[in-house]
């Protein structure tokens, strides 16, 4: 069976439901430390579960028969500047729980997220290459870069299968986002239908690589689908889908709502958001294991906004 650690997330609740689609409900199990929304727990097994504990983590692992993980529990970059000590405790606690479980070959495969944040100040911000200076001043940033060097440890030194992805920011309108510093161009939506109008935690001109969590959900599976032999980078594959600005997203939602109107309040994830590129080089996933991204701007818009007006009816 497939175990989601972290599955109520706002990567998590997709990737359950397109797991359950795709290998039946009864071999998916959903994990997170709070239940999720009706639908992820009306349909297949659910388990309540600390991931920093690793005798639960163990004893689900047992229970269900697992031999797939993949760990999507994480304190996000905003929250996690807030609660330093948490953040890392969680974040790298429950990393190191499923790579142990691993080198104990009681879990044949594992799925681990990073992030974009891994990048700093000083990485070069356009077109930013898998292989760069990296030098990250978020815990969430550091903590995702010290994943990624244990990952690959993991695998160079004990031949853990692990593999992982450098999302950029996710959009999506199935669940909130969860503290992040991109989570203004997924609030601008229920905004713009809301109220007509949005203050933007970011200042114009803020440009951040982003990805339809379809992309995100289709190349997590891709990478997880690839033979042993296609993965070759260890650490995490950068992933690029597409990179706007707040004034970008505003003249693709002014197409649809032409009376919205974005103003400015800038606040302390501006500093996040400057630390991070403007856009990724993505070109060692597509030659390793044929990654291509579908989704632009204006098609994202058009998806959130038609499947975000019912709430606001
Ligand atoms: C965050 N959405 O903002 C996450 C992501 C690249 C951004 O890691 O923290």
């Amino acid at each position: 069976r497939i175990l989601i650690i972290g599955a109520c997330g706002q990567i998590g609740t997709e990737l359950t439901m397109k797991l359950r689609e795709r290998f039946g409900e009864d071999k998916v199990v959903a994990s997170d430390i709070r239940e999720g929304n009706d639908e992820l727990m009306a349909s297949g097994h659910f388990e309540t579960l600390d991931a920093t504990d690793f005798k639960a983590v163990e004893d689900v692992i047992f229970r269900y028969k697992v031999d797939t993980v993949y760990l999507m529990a994480a304190m996000l970059s905003a929250i996690a500047e807030r609660f330093p000590a948490k953040a890392w405790h969680l974040n790298m606690t429950s990393l190191f729980n499923v790579l142990n479980l691993a080198k104990e070959n009681k879990i044949k495969k594992l799925f681990w997220p990073s992030s974009i944040a891994v990048f700093g100040p000083t990485t070069p911000a356009e077109n930013t290459p898998q292989t760069t200076v990296m030098e990250p001043t978020t815990v969430y940033g550091i903590s995702k870069q010290t994943g990624e060097r244990w990952c690959e440890y993991y695998f160079n030194k004990f031949g853990v299968d692990v593999r992982s992805i450098r999302y950029p920011g996710l959009i999506s309108y199935t669940t909130e986002p969860g503290g992040g510093t991109t989570d203004y161009a997924v609030d601008i939506y229920h905004r713009a239908l809301k109220h007509g109008q949005y203050r933007c935690f970011l200042k114009e001109g803020t440009i951040l690589p982003m990805m339809y969590m379809d992309d995100a959900i289709r190349a997590t599976i891709s990478i997880m689908d690839a033979e042993e032999e296609e993965i070759k980078i260890r650490s995490s594959y950068n992933l690029a889908g597409v990179s706007y600005a707040p004034e970008d997203v505003t003249a693709s939602i002014k197409k649809h709502i032409p009376d919205f109107e974005i103003s400015y309040d800038i606040d302390f994830r501006q500093e996040i958001a400057d630390s991070w590129p403007n856009s990724i080089d993505d070109s060692r996933a597509r030659e390793d294991w044929g990654w291509k991204h579908k989704f632009g701007l204006d098609e994202m818009t058009a998806i959130m906004l038609e499947n975000l007006q019912p709430k606001y009816n």
